[in-house]
């Protein structure tokens, strides 16, 4: 997915190698990153970086939802996810719904510190695939967040507008979606599908990004939408005061949420 070019990192020792039921599962030690998570050669996190993607990807949804009682997050097998959402003290229940259950195994042994969020008792974990989970789901979330590999592979289903369609129904009244969406120096065309089909379902739509050294590029997106057409999701509804703020995240504050939003004209223009 990223033509002609190539991220590199050292390796200090292969962890575990395995293939597990849907792809190839690699942790590797890095010599500057810590451990690594790899899945069908694509680099899903380091212990260095990751906080960047779990802390954005799930705090511009729940901080655009007044009071988020009922939350689900489809892939994420690492855990760092719901590490990021059983911070929100209104958090009643949280599903995880991830399809590897080697994500989740290999995550719990390798990855303490984003495996801390299977720990919360008010986690539930799944192991499914996660267009299937919710073709049950009706009006039940509040957020549901996509934390999900590349359309190629087992996430595929996971892009397009059905998928779309059962966040929208699985969503109470008011519900925020965010969904890993890429690049947008290297995938604009479909950025822009992505943008599109969520467009045809969620009256609200909008393309944030954050910076990430280890994924293709040194940045990957996120769509957040919500079913409230008068939500202003660029904006924060709710926000910890700066000290909590400084405890809880190192990289998500109410500064960065509205400057996530904030594209440079090329994106902006192809997005419009
Ligand atoms: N937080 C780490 C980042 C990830 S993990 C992506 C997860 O999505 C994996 O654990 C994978 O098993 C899971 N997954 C893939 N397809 C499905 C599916 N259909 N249903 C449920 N879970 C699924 C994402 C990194 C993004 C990398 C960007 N280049």
């Amino acid at each position: 997915m990223w033509p002609g070019q190539a991220m590199t990192l050292k390796v200090n020792q292969v962890i575990h190698h395995e293939k597990s039921k849907y792809q190839d599962v690699l942790i590797f030690e890095s010599s500057d990153y810590g451990m690594v998570l790899v899945l069908d050669n694509v680099i899903q996190c380091t212990e260095r970086d990751e906080f960047s993607y779990q802390e954005m990807i799930t705090h511009l949804a729940m901080n655009a939802h007044p009071n988020p009682e009922n939350v689900l997050v489809i892939g994420g097998g690492d855990g760092g996810v719901l590490r990021e959402v059983v911070k929100h003290s209104c958090v009643k229940k949280a599903i995880l719904c991830d399809i590897d259950e080697a994500v989740i195994r290999l995550s719990k042994k390798y990855l303490p510190g984003m495996s801390v969020g299977f720990q919360h008792p008010a986690v539930e974990t799944v192991v499914g695939d996660g267009f299937k989970f919710l073709a049950d789901r009706k009006n039940e979330f509040d957020v549901i967040i996509t934390d999900s590999s590349d359309p190629e592979g087992p996430a595929e289903s996971l892009f397009q507008k059905p998928y779309f369609e059962l966040l929208n129904g699985a969503l109470k009244d008011g519900g925020v979606i965010t969904t890993q969406a890429e690049n947008q120096w290297l995938h604009m065309p479909l950025i822009a599908q992505l943008k599109k089909s969520c467009k045809e379902v969620f009256p609200v739509v909008e393309y944030a990004y954050t910076t990430i050294p280890t994924y293709p590029s040194g940045q990957i997106g996120f769509m957040v939408c919500c079913k409230d057409g008068s939500r202003n999701v660029k904006k924060p509804l709710r926000s910890w005061s700066q000290e909590e703020e400084e405890k809880l995240c190192k990289y998500y504050s109410k500064e960065i949420h509205e400057a996530s939003f904030v594209l440079p004209n090329f994106a902006r223009k192809a997005l419009r």
